[in-house]
């Protein structure tokens, strides 16, 4: 090992060599990980052992499953009703809010407010027609991630949800709460606010691992042989001898170690800010958004005390999402409540999410667009909708 790591790393190193079963493997391999200085001459290093570390936690979990002989239905996992969103929150007394938050948007569990509870409650917040399913989780506590205080229940709907709100207390000291989360998240294979890097790893079957750079971007690291070698190697660790790597983009070490890793989701992140009527509650505010907004640009300032609340929660959501309403209209009635989908699908998305058979028999669609020049368009299956759009579906 290179003597640029100093010697702790080294120490912890060598307690990884020795270490026989696969728990505390991990464990001294963590140890290493966050003892390596981080700079340029480790980073293959760093990358190296974390892929190492993520084949050790999926034999891990190979192993529990099977010890698991009975499978049943956990009690933490909640249905998708429309569009999820989930506070969580660190574990303390008193709680940072979100039953409050939970019963202030929907009405629900008004009697379990200033209450420990260790199930998740359940409300729908309605926003112009809109049904958003809000989710108040058990507290996240420290080594969740292991399955500490149900941590593994509480993360697996965590990365099921659509949007995860971070509950902060405002009073308390807002960076023990954040860090607390965010590591757990990082720990459960969570990355956020990210979208899943430029990456793909096909297994084949020929006998070596090839890499190819597809676009200029991709190219633009200034080594790149010395790049595809660690890529290479970082694969090879996997226990993977043949696949075609494709690159569309810049990436990281990183990035591939979580490519080779199938536990890793991406997921959009909040922070919603609670008793903002205490004391000197502001000022950690403006702190928190200084520090917090470039790695998570939506931070909410609440007090349920004093109902305040962004009146346009369910819109800062939606665009958040990247999702947009559309309207369809049946024989000159157009419905009330929206139909929300994804930013920039097409009419061909909206026919088969209502019914296959409008796709299978379509004709033409109808878009009424109020902003545009030409109000009313006959379109095709490839027309892009755009938020607000009005569309009837002819079937032949
Ligand atoms: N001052 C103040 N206290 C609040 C506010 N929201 C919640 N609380 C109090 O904080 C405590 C914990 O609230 P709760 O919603 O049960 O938190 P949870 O444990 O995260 O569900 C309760 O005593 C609430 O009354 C707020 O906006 N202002
Ligand atoms: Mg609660």
């Amino acid at each position: 090992m290179s003597s640029n790591i100093g010697p702790e790393a080294q120490a912890a190193y060598q307690r990884y060599l020795d270490a026989v079963s696969i728990e505390e493997k991990i464990k001294t391999l963590e140890e290493f990980i966050s003892l390596v200085p981080k700079h340029k001459a480790t980073e293959k290093i760093v990358a190296l052992n974390k892929s190492r570390l993520a084949k050790l936690r999926r034999e891990m979990e190979d192993k529990k499953q099977r010890s698991k002989s009975i499978k049943s239905i956990s009690p933490f996992s909640i249905k998708k009703e429309g569009i999820q969103v989930l506070l969580i929150s660190d574990f303390h007394s008193p709680g940072a809010g979100k039953t409050s938050l939970l019963n202030f948007l929907t009405g629900a569990a008004r009697d379990k407010v200033g209450k420990f509870t260790s199930l998740p409650e359940i409300g729908i917040y309605e926003y112009n027609n809109i049904r958003f399913q809000i989710v108040d989780m058990p507290s996240i506590m420290e080594d969740a991630s292991k399955g500490i205080g149900n941590g593994k229940e509480i993360l697996a709907q965590v990365r099921a949800a659509d949007l995860i709100c971070l509950v902060v207390d405002l009073s308390r000291n807002y960076k023990k709460q954040l860090n607390l989360l965010l590591k757990e998240l990082s720990l459960a294979d969570i990355r956020i606010n990210a979208n899943p890097p430029p990456i793909s790893i096909e297994k084949t079957g020929a006998n070596k691992i090839q890499v190819f750079y597809l676009t200029k971007s991709a190219k633009s690291k200034d080594n790149i042989a010395e790049l595809t070698n660690k890529i290479k190697e970082i694969i090879y660790e996997n226990g993977i001898r043949n696949a075609i790597v494709k690159l569309h983009g810049e990436i990281t070490l990183d990035n591939v170690v979580d490519a080779l890793t199938p536990s890793v989701v991406y997921k959009k992140v909040i922070i919603i800010c609670t008793k903002g009527d205490l004391p000197y509650t502001q000022e950690n505010f403006e702190k928190l958004k200084t520090e917090y907004s470039r790695q998570i640009p939506i931070i909410i300032g609440t007090s349920v005390y004093k109902s305040n609340f962004p009146s346009n929660f369910g819109d800062i959501i939606l665009e958040y999402l990247e999702k947009i309403k559309i309207f369809t209209q049946n024989t000159g009635k157009v419905a009330d409540k929206p139909l929300i989908i994804d930013k920039s699908s097409t009419v061909k998305d909206v026919a088969l999410k209502i019914h296959k058979s409008f796709y299978d028999l379509f004709d033409h669609a109808i878009v009424i667009r109020n902003t545009a020049k030409q109000k009313r368009k006959k379109v095709g299956l490839d027309y892009e909708l755009r938020d607000m759009d009005i569309i009837e579906i002819h079937t032949i």
